[in-house]
């Protein structure tokens, strides 16, 4: 079944200058690019981005990541992966979440470290399961601006042809 997958490199991958090698190793997967941008991260994107983690005693620090304090580069590239099993495509290829225990020839294993004050620094996001994509998906992007119809939409008013999540 063709899937949509959400992908961030998160500010400590543009810092580094990984862009051009994380997107080499994504195209392993043999997926359609259908979507793609640079954001600024506002505090709610990132709070609702990982809304599920706020408990965490690292939420606080994994905020400040995703917006790009700790980095002084406050933007992160997002892009929606589309294909067949494009999720666990993605997810393999990036890792598991502690850079530490990733696959050394994974990005997060390549690329990522924990630091100091304990966040994992892991270079990229990547969807975790069809729900998560939708979820993630709708927040991060507006329907025009994917090149497939993944979701339901309905125009924003009868003058206009803007369509937002339905
Ligand atoms: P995932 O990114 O592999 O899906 P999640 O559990 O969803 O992992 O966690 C989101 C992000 O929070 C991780 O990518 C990582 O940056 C950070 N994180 C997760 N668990 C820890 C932890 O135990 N300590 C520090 N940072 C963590
Ligand atoms: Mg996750």
């Amino acid at each position: 079944m063709n899937e949509p997958t959400l992908i961030l490199i998160k500010p400590d991958g543009l810092v580094k200058s990984l862009t051009g090698n994380v997107l080499t190793r994504l195209s392993e997967t043999k997926l359609e690019i259908v979507a793609a941008k640079m954001v600024k991260v506002s505090d709610a994107l990132a709070r609702e981005h990982y809304e599920s983690l706020k408990d965490k005693p690292f939420f606080g620090e994994l905020i400040k990541y995703l917006k790009g304090e700790l980095h002084n580069r406050c933007k992160v590239m997002a892009m929606v992966y589309y294909g067949e099993g494009a999720i666990a495509k993605v997810r393999e290829i990036a890792g598991v979440t502690n850079p530490e225990e990733a696959n050394s020839v994974s990005i997060r294993g390549q690329y990522g470290r924990i630091t100091t004050k304990g966040v994992y620094e892991n270079v990229i996001h990547a969807s975790s399961n069809l729900q998560d994509a939708q979820r993630e998906i709708k927040l991060w992007f507006r329907p025009d601006e994917i090149i497939v119809d993944l979701y339901p939409t309905k125009k924003v008013s009868k003058n206009t042809d803007e369509k937002v999540w339905a």
